[in-house]
């Protein structure tokens, strides 16, 4: 199963990707997770990532789609935890994907409103201090969601592939829309 997980930021992507590759043995590809990780190295990547991330701009589509390209032949069953998040990004996952002959299974879209989601990252930011997630950034990264990642969830939509679900509520109740979602 090949599964991307579409949402707003602090939709709870990472969070229900990180239990179900837990929970089911799935491989977890998320990209916010390699750009903090080459940013943490100090890598040449990382530095130049950091310049749109910690305004809460998207990286560059040729950063991201050359950062998880490669890794894309050997997973067979995987979630992609926010990416694509263009529709260029998008575009380019379908060509990756069918020059090995395969194609996604499941886009999942995370409903949430706006109010909810600028309560759990301002609780994250309590929590873990990512500069993203302050107030201006927030506010950005939302109509920066909207005017680029929007349309991704259009461009699924057009070839009847998304699934979309209510990530409103516990953290295990989504869990359990989830699960019955991809089953
Ligand atoms: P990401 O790391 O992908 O993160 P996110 O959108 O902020 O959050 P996510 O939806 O995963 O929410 P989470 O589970 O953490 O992106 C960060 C940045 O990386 C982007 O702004 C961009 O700069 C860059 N980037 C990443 N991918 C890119 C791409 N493809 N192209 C270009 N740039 C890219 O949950 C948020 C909080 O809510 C957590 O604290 C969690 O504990 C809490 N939470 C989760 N579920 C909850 C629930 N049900 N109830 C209450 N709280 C909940």
């Amino acid at each position: 199963m090949r599964i991307v997980f579409l949402g707003p930021p602090g939709a709870g992507k990472g969070t229900q990707a990180t239990m179900l590759t837990e929970q089911l043995g799935y491989q977890h590809l998320s990209t916010g997770d390699m750009i903090r990780d080459e940013m943490d190295r100090g890598t040449e990547l990382g530095q130049f990532a950091k310049t749109f991330y910690d305004k809460g701009d998207l990286v560059p589509d040729g950063t991201v789609i050359d950062m998880i390209k490669f890794r894309l032949a050997d997973a067979e069953n995987v979630i992609l935890d926010g990416f694509p998040r263009t529709v260029v990004q998008a575009a380019s996952l379908d060509d990756e994907l069918s020059k090995i002959g395969v194609s996604l299974d499941r886009v999942v879209f995370f409903r949430v409103d706006v109010e909810e989601l600028i309560d759990r990252l301002e609780k994250r930011r309590e929590i873990e201090g990512r500069v993203d997630d302050e107030p201006e950034a927030i506010r950005h990264r939302m109509n920066v969601y909207n005017r680029e990642t929007a349309p991704v969830v259009d461009y699924y939509r057009d070839n009847d592939r998304v699934t979309e679900i209510d990530a409103l509520g516990t953290i295990d109740n989504v869990r359990g829309r989830l699960i019955e979602a991809i089953e």
